[in-house]
């Protein structure tokens, strides 16, 4: 059967690739409907060749448009607020913020990883969507962890400028435009805390009190809960300037005593779904953002065993942060909530 989907968020950049994502995975569609703020409801958006009014969001109209599965791309605090008249109204909200993740009570899913965890779902009507960074890399971890045991992960990231939404993408243009226009000293830094265009800025989000910031502690906690795993976890979090793939170079400790097979890695990462191996360094072979964009997988590649430890990794890995690390994710977790839990 299908389904009445609102998208609140619709006109911002996750909640327009989640149309896109919804088009191409065949995604049951009874009625389309999206949901934004009052400043842009009544604009239009297409899904599969037809135009849809966009409504405004109001604590009312999950129930009078009779939604049955929520995506909420709005921000932590819209999910804050609305998500509750979503699941009041009967609905299974899927949230792309960070509003609910580390609530014991709702499921954090990447459906490659633990897509059992969605069955949580009746506990409160809601399953959260990890954050982008922390997604691509479990979807490398849970292979590894499964082949030999984790002890250790230290990650950087190279993170994309569509992490901050359109306006952190237009942001980048516009500084780019104004370097080749040589007004680069004079160009507008909102969106980040410092020029991006031409550079890179190792901080994501706020500073918290231990040293960290709030990006590099969503990755260890994020991590833990969705692997069911307390294995250690520090991460390094940068913006860099590009558009909208964010990479990550990764090291792996397994547990002491394992001797690292780079094939059976490679073995192990090429099997799981979702996952595409690139590692070809003699030929110049290697995940990268422009290969990743606009896909829907995580590449993985540069797999080597450390020179000094045999229980060492190191890889680096991309994906589509506003498809891998958002908006695919969310319409994996509905499609696999349609096959596990819905009364079909
Ligand atoms: C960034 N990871 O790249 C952030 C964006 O927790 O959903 C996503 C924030 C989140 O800026």
């Amino acid at each position: 059967r299908k389904f009445n989907v609102a998208v609140v968020g619709a006109t911002g950049a996750v909640g327009e690739e989640v149309f896109r994502v919804m088009e191409e995975l065949n995604f049951p569609v009874n009625k389309l409907i999206p949901i934004a703020s009052a400043r842009s409801a009544g604009s239009t958006i297409e899904f599969l060749n037809k135009e849809f009014t966009v409504l405004e969001l109001t604590e009312t109209v999950f129930e009078e448009q009779e939604v049955e599965i929520a995506f909420f791309c709005a921000g932590g605090s819209i999910s804050e607020k609305f998500a509750k008249f979503a699941v009041e109204a009967g609905a299974v909200v899927i949230d792309n913020t960070s509003h609910f993740r580390m609530d014991p009570k709702v499921p954090l899913v990447v459906p490659e990883v633990n897509p059992d965890d969605i069955g949580l779902w009746r506990e409160t009507g809601i399953i959260a969507n990890p954050n982008c960074s922390t997604i691509q890399m479990v979807q490398s971890l849970k292979p590894l962890d499964d082949l030999y045991g984790i002890k250790r992960v230290d990650v950087s990231t190279y993170q994309a400028v569509s992490g901050a939404g359109k306006s952190g993408m237009e942001e980048l243009v516009k500084q780019m435009q104004d370097f080749f226009a040589f007004r680069l000293d004079e160009t507008e830094i909102k969106a980040f805390a410092h020029q991006i265009a031409l550079n890179v800025i190792p901080q994501i989000d706020v500073a918290m009190e231990n040293g960290f910031t709030k990006e590099e502690m969503k990755m260890v906690n994020e991590t833990q809960k969705i692997m069911h795993k307390n294995f250690e976890v520090a991460a390094t979090c940068v913006r860099v300037p590009v558009l909208r793939s964010h990479s990550e170079s990764l090291t792996v400790t397994f547990k002491d005593g394992v001797d690292v097979d780079v094939n059976e890695v490679r073995n192990a990462l090429e099997n799981f779904e979702n996952l595409k191996v690139i590692d070809d360094l003699p030929n110049k072979k290697y995940p990268m953002p422009i290969i990743s964009t606009d896909t829907d997988f995580t590449y993985v590649g540069r797999i080597r065993k450390d020179v000094y430890a045999s229980n060492i990794v190191h890889y680096f890995n991309v994906a589509d942060q506003v498809r891998v690390g958002a908006a695919t994710n969310a319409v994996r977790i509905g499609l696999k909530w349609i096959e596990m839990e819905s009364d079909i």
